[in-house]
Parts: C-alpha cells; structure tokens; sequence
C-alpha cells in the first residue's frame, strides 16, 4: 500500500453510514472528506468522521497486543507479539473450557459494530450461550422485536422517498445528535428546516423540541402510558384510518378496550404533562399525513420496554402512515448479516446461557441467545449458577456503559482470564491479562446495513491502510479458532462477505453475482423503494396481519396487548423519596463523542471538555448551584460529579446526567472512572422488562449538591494546557 490515492469508504465513526474519501500516501490516511455521493449523507460529515486521522495517528492508540505485568487493574503492560497472544490466550482459553465447560467463558460486546454477527459466530463456534452486551436489551432489540412481533419487520422514516415526510414523531430521541445513526441527523434536519411538523416527545428542551410544534415534556419512565393514551384518544374519537385498521390489523376493539385504563386525565398526572396537550398531540399525529416515527432508546432504557415500544410502534400504523410514501415504512432487509452460526451451539450448552427467565433472551424470537449483563457480572462474583471464569470484550468498556459499574468492577477484579480488545487503553482494559489492538475503520473490510432507516442502503466498507499491528475483530475471532482447531466456518473475511451478497442475491435478483471485489467498485448498492407490500403479501406475521393484539406472545405468557406498568417506578431506585427527592435521567448523546469514546482526542475533548448535568436554574439556585459549578449527583447506588448546565425548559424535578465520561488524563490506574460515571449511579437490578429484560437507565431518583471542591478541570488544563477550554 503506497503511493498516492483515494479510496471511498463508509465511515463508523458513530454505527455508521456516511461515505467519505479517504487520501492515502505511504500507507497513512492523509485526507478525509465527506462523499459528495454517500446515499446516506450526501457529501456532509460530523466532527467524529473528521477527525479519524487525529484518532488513528494518535499517540496513545494501541499498536501491538499488550500482556499485563503487574496486578489486575494495577496498569503494567509489557509488549508482546501477535503470535504469543494467540498462543496465551488459546492456551488459557482451552483450558478453562476443558475443566469448566464453555459456558464458563462469557463474551460481551456493546452497541451495533461491524463485528456483530461474527461476535456471536465466536461465542457460538467457542461453545459458549453466554454472548452479552451493554446495548442490546436496552438498545434497539426492544423497539426491532416489538416490529417482529406487531408487524413481522422492523420501520423507519422515508427521508427520501416519493414523498416528503410532513411529520414527524419523534419519541425518546434526539437525532439532530445522535443520529440515532450518524447521518440521520442529516435527514431529520433537512426535514425540519423543509417544514415538516415535529411532534416531540421528551423531558429536555432539545434543539429540536424547540424547533416542534408540540413538545410533550415527559417525565422520565412514564413513556408507555403516554402511547396507550395517545392510541386510545386515537381509536376512542375515530382518528385512524379505519380502512387499514379493519382490514389489515387483529385486535382493534381488545386494543380500544385496554386503552380505556389510560385516560388523558389520568396520563397526566402520571406524565405531568397537561391533559391538553396530550389531546392536541394526538390531533396533530392524526391529522398529518404522511407522518412516521423517529424512536430513540430513551424507552427502552426502562422496566417497560417492549411493551411501550409495541404501543409507539402502532401510532403511525394506525394512522395510516404504514409503508407510504413518506411515512413508516417497512424495512428494505437489503443484505443478511454474517451468518451467526446458531446451529453450532450445542442443545446442552444453550440451555446453560444466564439470562432469567426472560423470553427473548432465551430465543422466542428467533434462535438467538443473550446472557443478562447483570448476571453475568454476579456469576464471575458468586458463582452462581456457576462461575464465570473468562472473559473476551469485544468493542466494550463496559465499566463505563454497562448498568451498575461498582458490580461490574467487582466482577472484572475476580475473572481469571480477561481478554479485551480496543482502540485505546480504557478503565476496562486495565482489569484484562491480555488487551488487543482494534483496527478502526479505514482498517477494514467489511458491509454496512442499519435497519433504522428501512435499510435503505448497503455500503462498502474497505480497508485503506494497515496501522500498527491492529487487526479488526473478525481477523482475531477467525485466528484464535484456527489455533484452537475449532471451525469458523470460513477462511478469511472476504468469504463471510462474499456470502452475504450471495444471499442478497437470492433475494434481489437484479444484484446476482455482486461479489466484495465488485462492491468495491460500487461503494453501495440503494434498491428502489416498494411501497404497501402488505396490501398485495400481508404482514409477515403468523396472522398475516398486524398484530395489535399478538397471539403468539400470549402463547409464550406475555401479554397480547401493549400496557405500562406502573410498579417499575415504585422501585428503591426510580421512585423519589425525601432523601432522593429529584428524577434523574442519563443519556442524552453529545455530538463529539460516540458513548465513551474520543476523551482523549483533543479536537474533540476542546469541543465539550466536561460532563454536563441539566436541570432547572430553580432548582439549582435552590441548591446553591450557579451555571457552570460543578454538582454531586447521589442515587442509592452511588455519587458522581458532574457540571451545572441551567435550563429553563427543564421540569424543575427533573435532572439528565450525560453517560460514559472518563478521564484519559487522569492516567492509570483508573482514568477516573468513577468520578463522573452515570453508571455509578445505576444498579442495573430488577425490575426488568419482562420480555426483553431491560434494566432502568433512566426514570431513576437522586438528590444533588454543590461540589466545592473539585479537582477535575484543573487537571485537565494542567495536561492538555490552557486555552483549551469551552
Ligand atoms: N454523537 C453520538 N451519536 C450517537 C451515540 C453517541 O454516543 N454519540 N450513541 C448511539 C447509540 S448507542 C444510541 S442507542 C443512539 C441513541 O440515540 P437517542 O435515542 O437519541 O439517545 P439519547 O440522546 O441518549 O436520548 C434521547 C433523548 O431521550 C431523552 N430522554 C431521557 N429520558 C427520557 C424518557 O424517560 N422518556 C423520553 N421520551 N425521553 C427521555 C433525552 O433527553 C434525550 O434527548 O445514538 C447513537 N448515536
Ligand atoms: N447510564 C447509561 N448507560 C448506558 C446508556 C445510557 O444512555 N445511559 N446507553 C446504553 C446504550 S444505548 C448502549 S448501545 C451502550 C453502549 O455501550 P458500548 O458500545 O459498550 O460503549 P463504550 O462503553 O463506549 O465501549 C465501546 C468501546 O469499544 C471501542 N471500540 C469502538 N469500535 C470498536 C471496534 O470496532 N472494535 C473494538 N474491539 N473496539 C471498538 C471503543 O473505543 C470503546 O472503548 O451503553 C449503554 N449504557
Ligand atoms: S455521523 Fe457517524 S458516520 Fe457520519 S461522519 Fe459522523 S461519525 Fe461518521
Ligand atoms: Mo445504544
């Protein structure tokens, strides 16, 4: 790789989607642009994508496989060669599974990477049910299986179809920022400024709650009531399209009948938001056509979450917007993923995966498995039902996103193998015996599908440069079974990809015979988009409709019908007392930064160099607070610190904490990785959703005080120097 040229690929700085050009010179990424031509984002690009050169050429990158030297989380790492890694840790690995079984060996990963599916081919060829993520049940999976389950496919908004959306509803999501996949923020603000209504439902005065026609200002947790009443002032005055209702839906009048519990008057209170507004929401919602739905996580982040995703997902259903122009339309499912291999999981091992006793867990839906994060973290602790000994992370500092990070941090410190791989050194890594360098995107092959936008696009991910001695994730699951004499299934990565687009071939005829090679030279392949499949196909659903009222989930013991349960906010955690008087939310996703990425880029960090919490300035001057102080944030479960951010749009009881802060310039051991932490203040605990088993993320309690004496922005400018600040 030398010499001079330009190569488009799809950048993953976020889950992905834009196109950029990259220059390469001499083996090293020298430019980046956005791709005029990236279906995705049309020649635009954030600040994350921008700065890939500054993240890979990075002095603190990890270049080469590290062994640890010292005491688990003590810091000490000696160089060691990819060999010798490959020999270690198949060594240990093979040992502990010949001794305790595979199940003693846990994978976890988190939110959607390239990776994904070969993740799970790992843990499935490794032998091992107990394949988890900080992502997953709180992210996503609730909102795609309450789709599988109501209308057999998942949904997204047609940014760029026949027609122009003329509203949307957008619920527990901020796109502007976070996308929810990168370059939606593009679709969602062309939308905007083009004129279509928003209808926005969230507890922060967001940039585009303030841009929407109607603001529902929620309180945090009570999402699920707020739908059920929506759909029954909906169904309950007439405001749906009863042509699509009557002929291509199961349960219209059980649906009707379950929305009575939840009256206006009522959701109000449990909401706080006025009785009014919720009616004029539902107008709205009924009366602009063609409207669709851009979700978020906020709601899946909750005790409730699949059955309030059911019950959003049904509002622009019902209101006729399904799968026209414009509005909610059924995905594209363009390109399978990587075959997952779910058939190499012994019957025996499967049932040994540690996920309660929670459906989709289990694979109701389909032959998928996920272990419970939190009970993974117990296993490695108590050892029960039995002990957890080794661990592979894959693309996740999980003392940063996963819930509880005290009960994690116990679990990491008792593993007896860790294995961790990444770009940079993290708080997570610190507990590893053996960390790996993670190739970034312009290191790697790979195909590009996200189901948020209807999988409107596949796109070519290529690798441009080698860096260092990193390897991407799929190459080291591939080399670690073929030094443990176990089969993946496939030679090396163009082969898994080749399949895929066979697959797509089948599917789509007019794309038989596109091969990696050739979609090199296409960067993507954009089917037109079909409008109203169910009209002439049906649902893909066992009744061939869609499901409002869903047999097949009564057959497993779930509720047919979308309901909200109130007792998840009656819990320790979630429901404020004198001692923790206020509600507390986390999230809220910040431009630069993807999760817990990118503290250590310094064009970013400058961009938003401390964690902001939001709330009232009535609030804060009640606690002494003034903009910019620095404020403990106290739950049950733990205290952080984070900076005042005053906002008058904010409900005075509420407050929002953002996640996955951590300090790089705080340095080992520890980074700071409890100061400023959200997941310190979450237990990750019951209540769980009962099909998915989501845990609380937001709708939590807390109380707050003024912080007097923190030491954080003073060692921040004392490594990164002055004049470096907001
Ligand atoms: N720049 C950037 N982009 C990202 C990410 C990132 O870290 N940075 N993360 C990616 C990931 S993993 C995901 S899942 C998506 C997430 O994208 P979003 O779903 O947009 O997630 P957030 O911004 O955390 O939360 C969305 C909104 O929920 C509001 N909210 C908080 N509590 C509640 C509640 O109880 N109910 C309602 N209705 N709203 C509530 C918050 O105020 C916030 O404005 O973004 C992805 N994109
Ligand atoms: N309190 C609270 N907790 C949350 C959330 C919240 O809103 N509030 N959001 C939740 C959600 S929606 C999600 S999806 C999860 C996300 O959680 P995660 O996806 O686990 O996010 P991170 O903790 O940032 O860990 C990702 C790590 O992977 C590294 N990485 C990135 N790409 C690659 C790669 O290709 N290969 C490898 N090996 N490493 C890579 C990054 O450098 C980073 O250190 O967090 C969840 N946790
Ligand atoms: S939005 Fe995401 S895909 Fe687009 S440039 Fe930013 S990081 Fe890359
Ligand atoms: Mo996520």
């Amino acid at each position: 790789m030398s010499g001079n040229n330009e190569i488009i690929t799809a950048c993953r700085g976020c889950h992905g989607g834009c196109m950029h050009i990259l220059t390469v010179s001499d083996g090293r990424v020298t430019g980046v642009r956005p791709d005029p031509d990236g279906p995705l984002n049309r020649g635009r690009a954030c600040i994350k994508g921008m700065t890939v050169i500054e993240q890979m050429y990075h002095p603190d990158r990890l270049l080469y496989p590290l062994r640890r030297t010292g005491p688990r989380g003590g810091g000490s790492w000696g160089r060691i060669s990819w060999d010798e890694a490959y020999g270690l840790i198949a060594e240990k690995t093979r040992g502990l599974t010949d001794a305790h079984g595979p199940e003693c060996i846990a994978l976890t990963t988190g939110t959607g990477r390239h990776h994904m599916s070969q993740f799970f081919r790992f843990g499935n060829v490794l032998g091992t049910p107990n394949v988890t993520s900080s992502g997953a049940i709180v992210c996503l999976a609730p909102r795609v299986t309450a789709g599988q389950y109501t209308a057999g496919v998942f949904a997204g908004v047609d940014y760029y179809g026949d027609a122009r959306p003329a509203g949307i509803l957008v619920w527990g999501a901020n796109p502007a920022i976070s996308g929810a996949d990168g370059e939606l923020q593009w679709f969602v603000k062309d939308a905007a400024r083009a004129g279509t209504h928003l209808i926005v439902v969230d507890p922060r005065p967001t940039e585009l709650a303030q841009m929407a026609e109607c603001w529902l200002r929620i309180r945090p947790g009570t999402d699920g009531a707020l739908a059920l009443c929506i759909l029954g002032i909906l169904l309950g005055e007439g405001l749906y399209d009863r042509g699509f209702a009557e002929n291509h839906t199961v349960g219209l009048d059980a649906l009707r009948q379950r929305c009575m519990a939840y009256p206006p008057g009522r959701v109000a209170g449990i909401t706080g938001i006025p009785e009014a507004e919720i009616r004029r929401a539902a107008h709205l919602i009924a009366s602009v056509k063609p409207l669709s739905l851009e979700w978020g996580c906020a709601h899946e982040h909750s005790p409730n979450a699949f059955q309030t995703c059911r019950a959003i997902f049904m509002i622009p259903a019902l209101t006729g917007n399904w799968d026209v122009p414009g509005g909610f339309v059924a995905s594209m499912q363009i390109a399978p993923t990587a075959n997952p291999l779910f058939d190499r999981l012994d019957h025996s091992a499967a049932t040994k995966v540690m996920c309660g006793d929670y459906p989709w867990m289990k694979g109701a839906a389909g032959p998928k498995l996920w272990a419970h994060p939190y009970d993974i973290f117990e296993a490695m602790q108590s050892g029960k039902p039995y002990r957890i000994r080794g661990l592979f992370s894959h693309a996740n500092n999980s003392l940063l996103s996963m819930p509880g990070a005290k009960h994690v941090r116990r679990g990491l410190a008792a593993l007896e193998f860790f294995v961790y791989m990444d770009f940079f050194m993290t708080p997570t890594a610190e507990y590893a015996d053996i960390v790996l360098p993670a190739a970034m995107w312009p290191e790697i092959d790979s195909l590009f599908c996200m189901p948020e936008f209807g999988e409107r696009a596949l796109l070519t991910m290529q690798k441009a440069v080698q860096t260092g001695e990193c390897k991407s994730d799929e190459e080291f699951f591939m080399e670690l079974c073929r030094r443990m004499g176990l089969d993946y299934g496939a030679e090396n990565q163009s082969e898994i990809l080749d399949e895929q687009l066979a697959e797509m071939g089948r599917s789509y005829p007019r794309y038989r015979g596109i091969d990696f090679e050739k979609m090199k030279e296409l960067h993507y392949i954009a089917p037109e988009r079909r409008y109203r499949r169910y009209e002439t196909e049906g649902f893909q659903t066992p009744s061939g409709k869609f499901e409002l009222y869903c047999a097949s989930l009564e057959s497993i013991g779930i509720d047919p019908l979308p309901y909200w349960d109130e007792t998840a906010l009656r819990s320790p955690s979630a429901m404020p007392t004198k001692a923790y008087p206020l509600s507390m939310t986390t999230g809220g996703r910040i431009q630069p930064y993807f999760i817990s990425n990118g503290r250590q880029i310094r064009s970013l960090r400058k961009t938003a160099p401390f964690p902001l919490v939001t709330l009232h300035p009535d609030t804060a001057a009640a606690h002494g607070i003034a903009e910019g102080d620095w404020v403990w944030i106290e739950t049950p479960a733990g205290r952080i610190t984070q900076k005042a951010s005053l906002q008058p749009g904010m409900d005075p009881s509420v407050v929002n904490c953002e996640m996955g802060w951590w300090y790089p310039e705080a340095g080992p051991p520890g980074y700071g990785w409890d100061e400023s932490n959200a997941n310190i203040l979450t237990d990750g605990k019951p209540p769980y959703d009962p099909v998915m088993g989501s845990y609380a993320l937001r709708g939590l309690c807390c109380r707050i005080e003024k912080n007097e004496n923190c030491r954080i922005e003073e060692r921040y400018y004392a490594t990164y120097g002055k004049g470096l600040g907001p």
